[in-house]
């Protein structure tokens, strides 16, 4: 039975958020791991701390107008969720893409407290972007509406304040525009972004840091079964920053990485994925996935993405969006012998999915643990810029390494202190609530 706290919250939040059914989701995977918490410690329940945390410390949303190729009007919509900022200033990305809205925001801003807090460094949660399309449009194009974009989101954010950074549709292409208009409006040159490019602050690693982090918490995964990459088959879906760096970190190691994706197809490459070549199309051209499989003999291009799950794997990393892999997909990788299931993305995985998951004893992380080591790696961004220096790759990616190794270990205590060994997903929320909690408890009503 779910703790009466738990309950009232979230009729409240479902009241309070009609409609918003990827924040209903984001919420109820916490709240239905938080029940023992609240049994261990009552006073979050007299200070109504979950009522408090579900609602937002501020919600901006606001029109982005800027001018097409052919000199026609383009209305998009922007979004600002500063969700909670009780253990550092709010941080997290901003999502350009069409499905972006203002629910969307809310479910990711939501991870992002819990995510943040379980990194143990001094960032608070929030999230933003816009339902703008990035896809099939000029640099002139993305470059005006960034603009537009940042006009407004200026006054909202700052370096001791809310520091954004990239998500899906927005990398360090987006990040550089943006960060040129805030230069231009506040007239100065800080860490008010991450996700820079490196000649103008951005830090080493920055870049491969969620997919190697994914990696390095899936280690501790396999380790826990006495597993290791070597000889393993993986599949990755997306094939954006998080999976290029996940496949290729993963192949590193050893695995061989058969298929990845894209929203239109994915492709199977039985002798392993080539990184140079899918960066290639992917970063560099941003083409379509099926090119890759164009371009390299022995890969099969398949229609849908969703088919992705049917591909035989001892590991699936979903690195794409949302969702992505559902009951039946999660019943096929179960079918084909999958071991280990690791968020890259943000909740990939439906409740469904992670039900079936769980119940068959396969290891699942999720994705506020699993992916932590990218909004990680942004705060080592801040304190490099914050000490005007530039640290080395290695430098940055053994702190992402050890951070990932904190992550996992607070977790599995967690899970273990709350009498479910293994369960990552109670463990992930459970650490991450409490200090949350008794942070929002310190600093009083507000
Ligand atoms: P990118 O934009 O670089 O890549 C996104 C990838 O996912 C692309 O391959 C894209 O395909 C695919 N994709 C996007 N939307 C859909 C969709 N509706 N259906 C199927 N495929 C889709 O984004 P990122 O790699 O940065 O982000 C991927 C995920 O990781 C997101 O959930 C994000 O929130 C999460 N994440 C990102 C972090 C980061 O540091 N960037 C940190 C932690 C989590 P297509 O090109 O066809 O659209
Ligand atoms: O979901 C995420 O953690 C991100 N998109 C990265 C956020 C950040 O501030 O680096």
């Amino acid at each position: 039975m779910p703790h009466p706290a738990v309950e009232q919250a979230m009729a409240g939040l479902i009241a309070r958020n009609p409609g918003e059914s990827e924040f209903h989701q984001a919420a109820h995977e916490v709240l239905d791991s938080i029940s023992p918490v609240l049994e261990k410690y009552p006073e979050f329940v007299t200070a109504r701390i979950l009522d408090r945390l579900i609602e937002p410390d501020r919600q901006i949303m606001f029109r982005v107008a800027w001018f097409d190729d052919a000199g026609v009007p383009q209305v998009n919509r922007g979004f600002r969720i500063q969700f909670n900022n009780v253990l550092g200033p709010y941080k997290g990305g901003l999502r350009f893409h069409p499905s972006v809205k203002l629910g969307t925001i809310k479910f990711l801003g939501f991870e992002q407290i819990f995510k943040n807090a379980l990194t143990g460094l001094p960032i608070g949660g929030a999230k933003g972007g816009s339902d703008f399309d990035p896809h099939g449009r000029s640099d002139n194009e993305v470059m005006r509406f960034c603009q537009s974009f940042m006009m407004e989101l200026f006054r909202h954010v700052g370096a001791d304040t809310d520091v954004p950074a990239g998500d899906i549709g927005v990398g360090e292409r987006e990040i550089g525009y943006l960060f040129g208009q805030y230069k231009r409006l506040a007239i100065a040159f800080t860490g008010v972004l991450t996700g820079k490019g490196l000649l103008w602050g951005g830090s080493l690693a920055r870049k491969q840091a969620t997919g190697y982090g994914l990696v390095y918490f899936a280690t501790r995964m396999l380790a826990a079964r006495r597993m290791e990459w070597h000889g393993l088959r993986v599949v990755v879906s997306g094939s954006g920053n998080v999976a290029i760096y996940a496949a290729e970190k993963a192949q590193r190691l050893g695995a061989r990485v058969v298929a990845m994706s894209d929203s239109g197809g994915y492709i199977y490459d039985p002798n392993g994925i080539d990184i140079g070549l899918m960066r290639s199309v992917k970063e560099d051209r941003r083409a379509r996935i099926s090119a890759y499989a164009a371009e390299r003999t022995g890969v099969e291009y398949h229609a849908g993405c969703t088919g992705i799950w049917s591909v035989p794997c001892d590991v699936a990393l979903p690195c794409a969006t949302q969702n992505e892999l559902d009951g039946d997909g999660a019943q096929a990788l179960i079918a084909n012998g999958c071991k280990v299931v690791a968020e890259g993305a943000n909740m990939p995985c439906t409740p469904e999915a992670v039900r079936a998951i769980q119940a068959a004893a396969l290891s699942f992380g999720p994705g506020k643990a699993a992916n932590a080591g990218g909004v990680a790696t942004s705060l080592l961004e801040m304190a490099q810029n914050s000490q005007r220096l530039q640290w080395t790759f290695d430098e940055v990616d053994n702190k992402l390494h050890s951070i990932m190794n904190g992550i996992y270990d607070q977790c599995a205590e967690a899970a273990d202190d709350f009498g479910e060994p293994g369960n990552l997903v109670l463990g992930a929320n459970a650490a991450g609530f409490v200090k949350v909690a008794r942070a929002m408890m310190a600093q009083g009503l507000v």
